[in-house]
């Protein structure tokens, strides 16, 4: 049974949220042409803000500004110059983190332990780690005189809304180029305090320029002449229909797409640690991580044991307010998302899977959806193949290595697996036949800016972290 705890809320008045966002173009806030819509709190449904619509004109201006910084400003600055700018965001991002955290917490409605303790520690590594590249390009063997693309029109998602910001400007800047974001419609609020941020860090006009809207803003982004460079973070269907946009052009792109990872258990994993990493890997922000290990591959032999100590784990996991520094289980992110994550959890049920959730009490308002596994899955199921993107975990179990690793590569994706074992033999075996770009050993979801992310297959293509982030943002780069 968990035990009961007073309740222990981060205090929101740390943040100033407008009644209304205008976009972010050449260092201004202005306003769009589009019509505005509000973000909300998927754990209360209360409306947070206003946000302004981006539309193809509106875009054109990010884009023109972001030309004109390019080639009036950003190109002509050492890379010295640029690494004191990057340090500098990184410095703020730093001392700023709580007020972010519950900014995050608040629009996407993820935890704030989570928020808190891993998003914005990794924002400030990734600016730190990116600034400290900068003046160094040409000693990287990226060849004798690197050169920047010129514009990076980035989209990102409502998974990890200010990671994935960091992900995707800390190199694209660090490499000399300027861009133009849009953030994902449901959690565009953190990048538009990231913008406040550039302000104060008198980062010059129209380096980072961010356009809110949906996905035809992000469309418009992408057709856009003058963008040299789309690096994407999202659905494999808008990731397909990206490629096919740009195919024929000279735009180059990175892709980070879904992922459907197995976390394989041996019979010899030190198990307290593997439930742990289990838990880490599928119900870390509620599931939605295009890398979860949503397939847990456990080896026949201790499967009742590793059942029965899962439950016991899961039972103990507290899902409700995301500004609670105790829960673990925050909101899904919007109604889309639950209906995805519930369509598919019914289709387990309809194809004779068996259905365990924690017994736990759902709030009124807002969207939740408990912390679920299925047993009894097959190969044919789909919950093994699609992926779910929500807190619902899919258990299937193997006898051999040989079969694990052909269970586990039976995916249209490879982003990322795991590998729960004693025998570090074993770990490598297993990693140089898993057609995954990440393989983690005895842990799961760690990250790291000097460390490479990225698929194989319908995962996408490219890399994001550690050289081969800063190399796609270059001329002459494979990405
Ligand atoms: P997507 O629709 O792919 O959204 C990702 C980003 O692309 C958002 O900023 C989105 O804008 C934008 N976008 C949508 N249509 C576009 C278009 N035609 N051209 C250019 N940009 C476009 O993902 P989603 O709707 O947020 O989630 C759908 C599914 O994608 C999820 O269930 C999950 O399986 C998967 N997903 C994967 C990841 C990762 S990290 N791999 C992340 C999120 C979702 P709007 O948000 O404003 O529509």
């Amino acid at each position: 049974m968990p035990f009961d705890y007073a309740p222990a809320p981060e205090s929101r008045s740390i943040v100033d949220i407008k009644s209304s966002y205008g976009l972010f173009i050449g260092g201004e806030f202005v306003d769009g042409s589009g019509s505005a819509f509000k973000s909300i709190s998927p754990a209360s449904e209360e409306v947070l803000a206003e946000i302004a619509e981006a539309t193809a004109d509106d875009v054109d201006r990010a884009v023109r500004a972001a030309r004109q910084a390019h080639t009036r400003v950003w190109s002509k600055l050492p890379g010295s110059e640029r690494a004191k700018y990057l340090y500098r965001i990184a410095r703020i991002m730093a001392e700023r983190s709580r007020e972010f955290a519950v900014l995050e917490s608040l629009d996407n409605g993820k935890p704030i332990r989570e928020s808190r303790d891993v998003d914005l520690p990794l924002v400030s590594q990734w600016f730190f780690y990116y600034a400290g590249w900068a003046d160094k390009l040409s000693y990287a063997g990226l060849g004798p005189d690197p050169r920047a693309l010129g514009v990076a029109g980035q989209i990102i998602p409502w998974n990890f809304p200010i990671m994935m910001l960091a992900w995707k400007i800390a190199p694209a800047l660090a490499a000399g180029n300027t861009v133009v974001l849009k953030p994902a419609e449901t959690t565009p609020l953190t990048a538009l305090l990231f913008a406040e941020v550039c302000q104060q860090a008198d980062l010059p006009p129209g380096v980072v320029n961010i356009v809110t809207g949906a996905g035809s803003t992000g469309q418009a982004l992408v057709d856009h002449a003058d963008v040299d460079k789309i690096a994407f973070t999202g659905s494999t269907a808008v990731g397909k229909a990206i490629a096919r946009s740009i195919a024929g052009t000279d735009k180059v792109a990175t892709l980070e797409l879904g992922g459907k990872a197995a976390n394989i258990v041996f019979d010899d994993a030190p198990l307290d640690q593997a439930i742990e990493g289990i838990v880490r890997g599928i119900f870390f922000n509620q599931g939605h991580v295009c890398c979860a290990g949503s397939r847990l591959l456990v080896q026949e032999n201790v499967y009742d044991e590793v059942l029965e100590r899962l439950k016991r784990r899961m039972s103990t996991l507290r899902l409700g307010d995301p500004l609670d520094k105790n829960t673990d289980i925050g909101a899904i992110n919007s109604a889309e998302q639950l209906a995805r994550i519930t369509a598919l959890s019914d289709a387990g049920d309809a194809e004779g899977a068996e259905r365990w959730s924690v017994p736990c009490d759902l709030p009124d308002n807002g969207f939740w959806f408990a912390p679920t596994i299925f047993t009894g899955v097959t190969q044919a199921h789909r919950i093994a193949r699609e992926e779910i993107f929500g807190p619902v975990l899919s258990v299937l179990t193997f006898r051999t290595p040989s079969e694990a690793i052909e269970k586990a590569n039976n995916t249209p994706y490879g982003l990322s697996a795991g590998v729960w074992t004693d025998k570090g033999s074993r770990i490598l075996a297993m990693a140089d036949r898993l057609r995954a770009g990440v393989v983690w050993a005895n842990t799961f979801n760690q990250f790291d800016p000097a460390s490479p992310f990225g698929g194989y297959k319908e995962s996408g293509y490219g890399r994001e972290g550690g050289k081969p982030g800063l190399a796609a943002y270059l001329e002459g780069s494979p990405a």
